[in-house]
């Protein structure tokens, strides 16, 4: 992978971001930039200039040392943007349609330039608005079944694999959702942020021995399995959407882990936009639950009969349980990030954006609930009927 080291590392402004766009020959001489630093996530800057006579623009997204969030007593490794530029480049490989081109990176600057796609919204917020974006599941059931049947061990030579997987050791991401993701939310911890009146419900989670049990084994899951290069964190704001376009992005996170991961992070955002929303208006969200899984199963299960390179993929049944655990772990994953947005560090903006006070703290419990049963019982969940099942069972 090709990741250039030019310069020592100093976090870009509007102006200097322009410079550098202009000395890698991005734009046409003189042509007339306007830049704004427009990054609304928890990590990096992110510049987007823009020639303002052709339209043409450009994203320039750096890494900060520290995560942004919490402020500079956070620090944060750099070499998140390398992780982010080689697994862009990683899933253009399998699936360049739903990710954005990468021209350029360069390590030291902690910089990757890519495709401009002001042309499409973050699918967070337009779920919010009520958009449906027909496509959307249909495009990450594929985007996920690919990246995940050719990284893994049936998709790739093994040998391969191992090195891949050792290019994408990201220890330090990692343990940002090993502590936010699977541990801190059930337990009395200081990055924990939630509402005063919720304290009864919250502190039930952390008296809850069998939902510590049932997290644990999805924290060790997630320690331990290997199994394919994952996005590491597919929520509704790493992805740009339109009616007919979809667009992964943001993959600092990304690392060999558990195949039902990335599902279960997606799942779970969707979840937590249909609590925030009126009961009549959540089946399309029911329907890219369903839509997804029913997309990943047999795009993954095409390619497993036809591209395996293991002896054993040709084995009866072996197919049917990797799917059956790759549900399951989606199921707990899901629960866990459902509670973790809810009552950990990094909300979102579909629960907190709930105007009315009463009705923001139903629908956190609602979510509380819905992810405590989501952990404990994902593997009675026999399809994805089970999650409308569950979300309907837990309204009180
Ligand atoms: C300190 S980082 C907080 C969160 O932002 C990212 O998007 C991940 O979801 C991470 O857990
Ligand atoms: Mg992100």
């Amino acid at each position: 992978m090709t990741t250039v080291q030019t310069s020592v590392y100093e976090p870009l402004t509007e102006p200097k971001a322009v410079s550098l766009a202009v000395r890698l020959g991005l734009f046409r001489d003189g042509a007339p930039l306007l830049c704004r630093e427009i990054g609304d996530g928890n990590l990096n800057l992110v510049f987007h200039i823009v020639d303002q006579e052709t339209k043409q623009g450009v994203i320039i997204k750096q890494a900060l040392p520290y995560a942004k969030v919490v402020g500079e007593s956070w620090p944060l490794t750099l070499k998140r943007a390398v992780i982010e530029s080689n697994a862009l480049r990683t899933f253009a490989s399998y699936v360049p349609q739903y990710v954005p081109k990468v021209y350029y990176s360069d390590e030291s600057l902690a910089i990757t330039v890519m495709e401009d796609l002001s042309r499409l919204q973050i699918a967070r917020k337009g779920l919010i608005e009520g958009k449906t974006y027909p496509l959307l599941s249909q495009h990450i059931g594929e985007f996920v079944a690919k990246t995940a049947f050719y990284t893994s061990d049936f998709g790739m030579n093994q040998q391969e694999k191992k090195k891949l997987a050792q290019s994408f050791v990201n220890p330090e991401l990692c343990k940002i959702t090993e502590d936010l993701v699977f541990t801190d939310p059930f337990f009395d911890h200081e990055t924990n942020n939630f509402e005063d009146e919720l304290r009864p419900d919250v502190e039930a989670l952390w008296r809850d021995d069998r939902l510590h049990l049932e997290a644990a084994k999805l924290k060790r899951k997630f320690l331990t399995e290997a199994d394919v290069l994952l996005h590491g964190d597919l929520h509704t704001g790493s992805i740009f959407v339109s009616a007919d376009e979809t667009k992964v992005i943001d993959p600092e996170f990304a690392f060999y882990g558990p195949i039902g991961f990335d599902l279960g992070q997606f799942f779970a955002n969707l979840l937590l936009n249909a609590l925030s929303r009126p009961e009549l208006e959540r089946q399309p969200l029911f329907d890219h639950i369903d839509r997804t899984w029913d997309v990943f199963a047999s795009v993954f299960s095409t390619l497993w009969r036809t591209e395996s390179v293991e002896t054993y993929a040709a084995t009866p049944g072996l197919l049917e349980d990797v799917l059956r655990h790759a549900f399951i772990d989606a199921v707990g994953f899901a629960g866990c990030e459902v509670i973790r947005r809810t009552i950990g560090l990094a909300h979102v903006a579909d629960l907190d954006g709930i105007e009315h006070k009463d009705e923001r703290l139903v629908a956190k419990r609602h979510a509380l609930r819905l992810g405590r049963r989501l952990i404990i019982e994902r593997a009675e969940l026999t399809g994805t009927d089970g999650f409308r099942r569950l979300l309907a069972e837990t309204k009180q």
